[in-house]
C-alpha cells in the first residue's frame, strides 16, 4: 500500500481522537487530555493543520495551575468515569493554585511544550498566525519552566526532579523499581481504589497491581498535602532526577531562546536556564564507566544504575558533550539495545535487552515506543550520527506501517500493544512521512532533488570512441562489469566515491558509449540476453548515480527510473523499459533481482553472461532471506516489499507471492507455514530508497 494511504489513515486517528477542543490519546483507554501527548499531537497537526496544533496547545496551557504548574491530566467533564484516578480522587481543589474552571490531575509531565511550540512555527505555513500564538504561549511557557527552577530544583543546579513515576511518562520503567522498592506496601496506608485500565488492556501489558498502589499511594501523600510543593518535599519517597525530564526541559529551553527571538523578547532567561541545566546533566547524571546517563535517587543521594532509553536521551536537545555523545551510541548500537542491521529487535526499545527482567511487551520495560524513538532520531540528527538516525526514523515509519498505530511495539516481534489508534503514533509518524513523501528522502539526509522533466541520453555525453565490433563491445562490456563489481562492491555495498575515480569506471563510460551503435543480436541466447539487461540495468543504476551526484537516494533524482536513458543500438532505454522488458517475458526472478541502487536491493552481484540463471537464484534467495520478507507464523502475517505490489502483473494475488517465497525460502518452518496457511495476513513493507552504498 503507498504510503499515502497510511498518512491518511494517521490523520483519520487524530480526527477520530479529537473532541473539537483537544485531542485525547486514544479513545479505547485515555479520555482525556494528557500533557505530553499533547505536544507530540501538535507536533503532527503542524505539518498540515496550524489551526489543531495551536488549539492543542492552547487548550493545555488553559488549565495551567496558578503556580505554573501544567498538569498531566486535564479532564473532560462529557467522559468522566472509564478511567483512573480522575478528579474525584485527586481533589485537586485543596490547592490553591489549580484553576476552578478546569478538572485536572496535581502532577505534571516533561515539559515537551516549547519544543513543539517551535516546531508549529517552523512547520507552519501560517508564520504570522503562529507568531500571534507565540505570543500568547511564551509568558505561560516561561511561567511553568520557572515553576520547574523555583519549585523543583533543591539543589539550584537545574536538575528538577520528579515525585511521581507517572510524571516521568514512563511510568513503570525499571529505572524506578530501587525508589519504589523502598515503600513498604505493609507498612504505609493506601486508600481502597479500582484500576480500569487492566480491564481495558490485557494486564500483561501493564504496570502490576503493586506498582498502582505505590502511584495511589503517592497520590494520597499530595492529596493529604493539599498539593503543597514544600511539605511533599520533605514526606515523599520517590524524589528523583531524571535524565530524560531534564533532557528535555533543555531542549524546551533552548525553543525559547528561538521563540523569543521570533516574537521580539529577552533570551536571557531561558538561555540561563539551558545552560544550567545541561551542564549539571553532562557532569551529573553520566557514567563515564557504563557510557550512558542514569537518573537520580535525590534521597539517598546516588546515580540509579539502571540502563534505560533515558540515559540517550541528552542527545536530545544537544545537552550531552560530544565524547559523550559517541560513547553513548556505541552503547545505543549494541546488543543491549538493537543495533544496526540486526534481526529480532526494532530501533531503541525502552530497557536494556540483556537484563533478566527485560519485557518485550510489558509497557515501559522493553517494548518500543514511537516517541521515544522519535526524540532520539532527532537527538542523533543533531550529533550527525545519521546512519542510526535513518534507521530509527525507518522504524518509527515501519512499525506503524506493518503492525497498526500502537501505544507501544514488542521488541522482538513489532507486534503492537496497549492501545491502538494511538495518537502520538500517528502524529510522530506523519510528521516524518511529511519528509518522505516531500523529498521522497529521509530528513537526516536530505538533500537537494535534480528535476530532470525531458529525457536524459547518459551515455552520449562519453568520450567519442572508435566504432568497434559487435563482439568486442560485449565482451568489454561483461568484463569491466565483473571487475566493477569485483573490486568496488562489498557484501552488496557499492563504493560510489572510489569506482566514480576508478580507472575500471572510465573504460565502463567508453563501453557504454559505444553500446549506441551496439548490434543486439550477438545476444543470440534467451539465458545471454537475460544477464545482459539484468547487468546493463544493474550497471546503468550505478552509472545514473554517479553522474547525477547521488548522494543519498536515487530519489533526490525526480523520475530516475524513467528520464535518465541509455541509448542502444540507436534506441533509448530508460530502467523502467528493462523492467517492463522482464514483465512482458513473466520473468519474477530477474525483476526481484535487480538492484535498484537502494537499501532494499538484492546485494548487487555480477551475472555470469552465458547462463546467469544460479547468480539469478542466489540474488533472489538473498533477497527472500532478507528482512524485505518477513513470515511470521507466530502472527500468521507475512510481511513483504513493496516491491511485490509494483510488479501487480506478475504477482497478482497474495497466494502467487506465497508460492514464490516459500520456493526461495531457507527456514524450513516458515516455508511449511506458506504451504499450509491458506489466507495469511499480508502486509507490505516501507521500501528503503536509502543508497546501497
Ligand atoms: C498515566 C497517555 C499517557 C502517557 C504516559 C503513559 C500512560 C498513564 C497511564 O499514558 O500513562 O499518566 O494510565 O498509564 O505512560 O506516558 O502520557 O498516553
Amino acid at each position: 500500500m503507498p504510503i499515502h494511504i497510511y498518512l491518511d489513515k494517521a490523520k483519520q486517528i487524530l480526527d477520530k481522537n479529537f473532541n473539537g477542543r483537544f485531542t485525547v490519546p486514544s479513545v479505547h483507554l485515555y479520555l482525556h487530555q494528557w500533557n505530553w501527548d499533547s505536544a507530540f499531537i501538535a507536533i503532527g497537526y503542524s505539518r498540515y493543520n496550524t489551526d489543531r496544533a495551536v488549539l492543542e496547545l492552547k487548550s493545555l496551557f488553559d488549565a495551567q495551575w496558578e503556580n505554573g504548574m501544567l498538569p498531566h491530566i486535564v479532564f473532560d467533564r462529557n467522559n468522566l468515569g472509564r478511567y483512573f484516578p480522575e478528579p474525584d480522587f485527586w481533589q485537586t481543589e485543596r490547592s490553591k493554585y489549580a484553576p476552578s474552571d478546569f478538572l485536572t490531575s496535581g502532577i505534571t509531565q516533561p515539559p515537551i511544550h516549547g519544543y513543539a511550540a517551535l516546531k508549529i512555527y517552523e512547520n507552519s505555513n501560517q508564520k504570522e498566525k503562529v507568531k500571534e500564538f507565540l505570543k500568547w504561549l511564551y509568558p505561560r511557557l516561561i511561567k511553568l519552566h520557572r515553576y520547574f527552577y523555583l519549585e523543583r530544583n533543591p539543589d539550584d543546579n537545574g536538575l528538577i526532579y520528579i515525585r511521581h513515576p507517572w510524571e516521568s511518562g514512563m511510568d513503570n520503567s525499571p529505572m524506578w523499581d530501587p525508589v519504589l522498592d523502598r515503600i513498604d506496601l505493609s507498612k504505609v496506608d493506601i486508600p481502597q481504589f479500582k484500576r480500569k485500565d487492566d480491564k481495558i488492556i490485557d494486564p500483561e501489558q501493564r504496570p502490576k497491581d503493586e506498582d498502582y498502589k505505590r502511584y495511589i499511594y503517592l497520590v494520597d501523600l499530595f492529596k493529604k498535602h493539599n498539593y503543597d510543593e514544600r511539605k511533599i518535599f520533605h514526606s515523599c519517597p520517590f524524589i528523583v532526577i531524571d535524565p530524560m525530564f531534564n533532557s528535555i526541559l533543555a531542549a524546551s529551553n533552548e525553543a525559547l531562546m528561538k521563540i523569543a527571538d521570533i516574537i521580539g523578547e529577552d533570551w536571557k532567561q531561558p538561555e540561563e536556564w539551558y545552560l544550567t541545566t545541561s551542564r549539571s546533566i553532562r557532569d551529573l547524571l553520566y557514567s563515564k564507566e557504563k557510557k550512558i546517563f542514569y537518573a537520580y535517587d535525590y534521597i539517598q543521594k546516588k546515580q540509579i544504575q539502571v540502563e534505560t532509553s533515558a540515559g540517550f536521551m541528552p542527545l536530545f536537545g544537544g545537552v550531552a558533550s560530544h565524547s559523550q555523545a559517541v560513547e553513548i551510541l556505541e552503547y545505543m548500537n549494541s546488543a543491549s539495545f538493537c543495533k544496526i542491521h540486526e534481526n529480532n529487535c526494532f530501533a531503541i526499545p525502552n530497557y536494556d535487552r540483556t537484563k533478566k527482567d527485560f519485557s518485550t511487551k510489558n509497557y515501559w520495560r522493553g517494548p518500543v515506543w514511537i516517541n521515544i524513538n522519535w526524540m532520539l532520531f532527532q537527538g542523533l540528527k543533531r550529533y550527525k550520527f545519521k546512519q542510526k538516525a535513518e534507521h530509527l526514523e525507518k522504524t518509527i515509519i515501519e512499525l506503524p506501517v506493518r503492525f497498526g498505530f500502537y501505544e507501544y511495539f514488542d521488541s522482538k516481534y513489532g507486534t503492537g500493544y496497549g492501545t491502538k489508534d494511538f495518537s502520538w503514533t500517528a502524529a510522530l509518524f506523519i510528521d516524518l512521512v511529511y519528509d518522505y513523501l516531500y523529498t521522497g528522502i529521509s530528513s537526516a539526509k536530505r538533500e537537494i532533488i535534480v528535476k530532470t522533466d525531458t529525457d536524459i541520453v547518459v551515455n552520449r555525453n562519453g568520450n567519442s570512441v572508435a566504432v568497434s565490433e559487435p563482439k568486442e563491445i560485449y565482451r568489454e562490456f561483461n568484463l569491466l562489469t565483473g571487475q566493477m563489481i569485483d573490486r568496488y562492491v562489498s557484501n552488496g555495498s557499492v563504493n560510489y566515491r572510489k569506482l566514480r575515480m576508478s580507472p575500471e569506471y572510465k573504460l565502463f563510460q567508453n563501453v557504454a558509449g559505444k553500446l549506441k551503435d551496439f548490434d543486439l543480436s550477438v545476444i543470440d541466447t534467451a539465458e545471454k540476453e537475460r544477464a545482459f539487461w539484468i547487468n546493463l540495468y544493474n550497471m546503468m543504476v550505478v552509472d545514473f548515480i554517479i553522474r547525477m551526484k547521488v548522494k543519498r537516494s536515487v530519489r533526490e533524482v525526480d523520475n530516475f527510473f524513467e528520464k535518465l536513458k541509455y541509448e542502444i543500438s540507436g534506441k533509448k532505454y530508460s530502467l523502467k523499459d528493462i523492467e517492463e522488458f522482464f514483465v512482458s517475458r513473466k520473468d519474477r526472478e530477474a525483476l526481484v533481482s535487480l538492484v535498484r541502487g537502494t537499501q532494499s536491493s538484492p546485494p548487487l552481484r555480477f551475472m555470469s553472461p552465458d547462463s546467469p540463471q544460479e547468480d539469478i537464484l542466489s540474488a533472489v534467495k538473498d533477497f527472500v532471506n532478507s528482512s524485505e520478507v518477513m513470515v511470521v507464523p507466530e502472527e500468521k502475517a507475512v510481511m513483504v516489499s513493496e516491491l511485490f505490489r509494483w510488479y501487480d502483473k506478475l504477482f497478482d494475488s497474495t497466494e502467487t507471492v506465497s508460492r514464490f517465497i516459500s520456493s526461495y525460502l531457507v527456514d524450513e518452518r516458515k516455508k511449511l507455514f506458506l504451504e499450509k496457511e491458506t489466507s495469511p495476513q499480508y502486509l507490505y513493507l516501507f521500501y528503503d530508497w536509502y543508497l546501497n552504498s
